[in-house]
């Protein structure tokens, strides 16, 4: 990982390549290789293999029936091997908590992420930020607020409130440094699932304009700080045509990684609905990130509980293995909530399986990407 750096520090950016922040135009080279634009290079890198990263969220931290103790995750203890990218969530930071909305301590995400960091891997970072309005949970619609266009309103308290809670988030992401002091650079995915209704920055929750200068007040306070080492991730929930998924599309230069989030549900028709949102969405996720020389990921994917088996064999894989996409993560195994899982753990029914599906060529977890 420091080899990769160091050989990064005097390189320049490819013609073509360009990480939004980082004042790059058209096939201009830029004079200064940021965090950011190293973690491009490499993620192109990785890319070239034509395979897939596997990614799980808080997967270090704690498991099914395991929590805290360092060192352990439910798929290194099936498959041998960590996550290539762990996603981990900043919800309550804004609040002054010491420790997330999963109970996650801040200091031990910080520590969990430069730990990932050395070695080899990569982090992401979501936020399920309270609702600002009411002060109540990133689920408190309470949509006739219009808080979307509360926060954006120059001069109203919900605007001064969220301009410090953004500002929380810029300082965290910033002060995240490896043990040599150099900033560690992540995937920040904000304001995701905003196509559907269940987060106060919803669809409902404002308009797409009010949606859209969100995402640009976001950018302006993290310019503001120096924040240079963020890749940002756009992540809509699952739709089916080119206009639903940008309609609230603040811009490419506000974005660097085109996403998707599409879940399986346990119900009938679960699995045929999942795979037709992923092959309506992936295309236009796929075909517009190699237009605009974007990365495409799905951003968030899983079957909750494993109900079934053959998810991750039989579905998963053969729905996404044609598509560029540079990682997928999957969400949490949790330690008490029992069906909140994702992924299988040791014992569990459908180990033989993930370890044929780690195995696979297709995809890539730390050990693969670590010296690339
Ligand atoms: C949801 C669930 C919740 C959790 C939230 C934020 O999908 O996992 O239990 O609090 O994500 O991580």
């Amino acid at each position: 990982m420091k080899n990769i750096k160091m050989f990064l520090l005097g390189a320049v950016l490819m013609p073509g390549v360009c990480v939004s922040g980082t004042g790059c135009s058209g096939n201009k080279a830029v004079a200064k290789v940021t965090p950011a634009a190293q973690l491009r290079q490499r993620l192109d890198k990785i890319a070239e293999t034509g395979n897939i990263m596997f990614g799980q969220h808080d997967a270090t931290v704690y498991g099914k029936n395991w929590s805290w103790e360092k060192g352990r995750c439910d798929m290194k203890e099936v498959c041998g091997d960590y996550p290539a990218i762990i996603n981990w969530d900043l919800g309550w930071l804004e609040t002054g908590s010491p420790v997330n909305l999963d109970s996650v301590p801040f200091e031990r995400m910080k520590e969990e992420i430069v730990l990932q960091d050395k070695r080899g891997g990569l982090n992401s970072i979501s936020w399920h930020v309270q609702n600002p309005l009411t002060l109540e949970s990133a689920w408190d619609t309470s949509v006739e607020l219009k808080p979307i266009k509360a926060v954006v309103t120059e001069g109203t308290p919900a605007y001064d409130r969220m301009c410090a809670w953004i500002g929380k988030t810029a300082d965290f992401i910033n002060g995240l440094k490896d043990e040599n002091g150099e900033k560690i650079a992540v995937v920040y995915r904000p304001w995701h699932e905003h196509t559907g209704g269940w987060f106060w920055w919803g669809k409902d929750g404002g308009t797409p304009e009010d949606y859209k200068a969100l995402w640009k007040l976001t950018r302006k306070i993290f310019d503001e700080k120096g924040v240079d080492n963020v890749l940002w991730a756009y992540s809509p929930d699952k739709v089916v045509t080119t206009e639903e998924y940008f309609e609230r599309y603040p811009g490419d230069q506000y974005v660097d990684i085109m996403g998707a989030d599409i879940y399986m549900f346990d119900n009938p028709d679960g699995k045929e609905t999942y795979l037709n949102f992923i092959s309506k969405e992936l295309p236009i996720v796929c075909s517009y990130a190699s237009e605009k020389g974007k990365l495409a990921a799905l951003t968030e994917t899983g079957y909750e509980g494993l109900p079934h088996p053959g998810f991750f064999e039989e579905i998963l894989l053969p729905a996404v293995k044609d598509y560029p996409l540079s990682y997928i993560t999957v969400w949490r195994n949790s330690h008490n909530k029992p069906n909140h899982y994702y992924v299988p753990y040791k014992g569990h029914r459908d180990e033989e399986e993930f370890k044929r599906f780690y195995k696979s060529d297709k995809t890539l977890f730390l050990k693969e990407i670590k010296n690339k």
